[in-house]
């Protein structure tokens, strides 16, 4: 099993992603992804340039040893660019083992520990009624777990709202709500923290009232607010019972959520933008989350958020793996495995792709009843059609940023 070809290979059917894809002297593939939104090409970079080189002619079943060396050696440690590249090698690595053994990757993490896995999928509207139909649709499609996101009075275009997509114009190719536009430049949104934390209370109360208090709900805050404004928020959901709220905070500064947590009861997740477990290390340890957030492909693999996760589990924090649409179907599989496999399991996000997206890589998970399993294929289960892939080169795509009134720079 000697690494003989790596290819990184870059494609935009209905948004860009970056895979890495290693074949060994016997014959074996693996993929890994490296999509890094809005930065694809600098992850294309370090590994065509950096990475490849070091891998050609390696023993691709030493995923350990290959996870530390690439880590090590580079001296400049972390960073998103970094751990996409590792995470993708990573990735591959995986895959190759268990083509070799003939075995689901979950199965090499230690076996099943659940028959499937509960997904929340992403509702949205610009007012009420908008988002009631929003949630109806979710529903019928068999989520068991909803995230709502709600337009704001006075605010013409934010985070996670489909409808209100064409505001800013800059771009097609948008399915969802997916934020990444193709242009030349990011396209503006406006933000009004007052305004938002004023109006979402309501809009909680009003879908709890639609659709009762069993469903489990979940919201993202996207890093808009300051350590009191969030625990304020916090405080102010706690009688809707939401399942999480997401990045309450910017995630840079782990001692924001010690102050958010001394205030509310409602659990908190993060980690979407976080890379290792240094990022997590405070507040797993102090007990200051109740999920975490990182993605395999921005975490440095499955290798590395599997250790994340063990850590976490200590202190009964789980798992709520990334999983919007920039994560390719590779780096949605790897989630699945992993979490199939671990005792703390809490939650995967499920943002489905495109139909080009799905053609481009032919997949073996199953979505039935609102739980995702990965499927009993060797390996993650998921292989690149080369011919579909190559019909979509890549194109260039921002995600938006955001102002306020006054036109200061606000987190998006
Ligand atoms: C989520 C995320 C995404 C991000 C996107 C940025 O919770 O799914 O916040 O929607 O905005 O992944 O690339
Ligand atoms: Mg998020």
């Amino acid at each position: 099993m000697i690494i003989d070809k790596a290819d990184v290979i870059v494609t935009s059917p209905d948004r860009n992603f970056v895979t890495l894809k290693l074949t060994t002297d016997d014959g074996l593939t693996g993929l890994g992804d490296a999509t890094l939104n809005g930065r694809e090409l600098a992850v294309v970079a370090y590994l065509r340039d950096h990475v490849v080189p070091l891998l050609i002619g390696a023993d691709a079943s030493r995923i350990e040893d290959t996870w530390q060396f690439l880590y090590r050696s580079a001296y400049w440690r972390r960073g998103p660019v970094t751990m996409a590249a590792i995470a993708a090698v990573d990735m591959a690595l995986w895959d190759i083992k268990g083509k070799a053994a003939g075995m689901p990757v979950y199965q090499l993490l230690g076996g099943a520990s659940r028959t499937g896995l509960l997904a929340y999928g992403h509702a949205s509207g610009v007012d009420l009624p908008s988002l009631f139909d929003s949630v109806n649709e979710h529903l019928e499609k068999g989520f068991r777990a909803i995230r709502i996101q709600s337009g704001i009075p006075g605010l013409h275009a934010i985070y996670g709202i489909a409808s209100q997509s064409s505001f800013a114009g800059g771009g097609e190719a948008r399915y969802d709500h997916e934020p990444a536009r193709r242009g030349a430049r990011p396209v503006e949104e406006d933000w009004d923290t007052r305004a938002y934390l004023t109006h979402l209370p309501g809009v909680f109360e009003a879908v709890r009232n639609e659709f009762g208090p069993d469903i489990p709900l979940l919201h993202d805050g996207h890093h808009r607010m300051t350590p009191i404004q969030a625990a304020r928020l916090g405080k102010a959901l706690e009688p809707y019972d939401l399942f999480w709220l997401e990045d309450c905070t910017p995630a840079e500064n782990q001692e924001a959520l010690r102050l958010v947590r001394q205030h509310t009861t409602t659990p908190l997740a993060i980690g979407e933008v976080f890379n290792t477990v240094w990022d997590f290390k405070d507040l797993i340890r102090d007990q200051l989350i109740d999920y975490v957030r990182g993605a395999v492909t921005h975490m440095g693999g499955i290798t590395a958020l599997k250790k994340t996760l063990d850590y976490a589990a200590m202190y009964q924090i789980k798992s709520g793996m990334h999983g919007p649409t920039d994560i390719s179907p590779v780096g949605m599989a790897a989630a699945m495995h992993l979490g199939l496999a671990i005792h703390n399991f809490g939650i995967q996000e499920y943002m489905q792709h495109g139909p080009k997206t799905d053609q481009v890589f032919e997949q073996s998970f199953t979505w039935r009843d609102g739980m995702l399993h990965p499927g009993d294929q060797p390996g993650l289960g998921v292989e690149l059609n080369l011919d579909e892939a190559g019909k979509y080169p890549y194109e260039r795509a921002y995600l938006p940023y955001n102002r306020l009134k006054d036109g200061t720079v606000h987190d998006w």
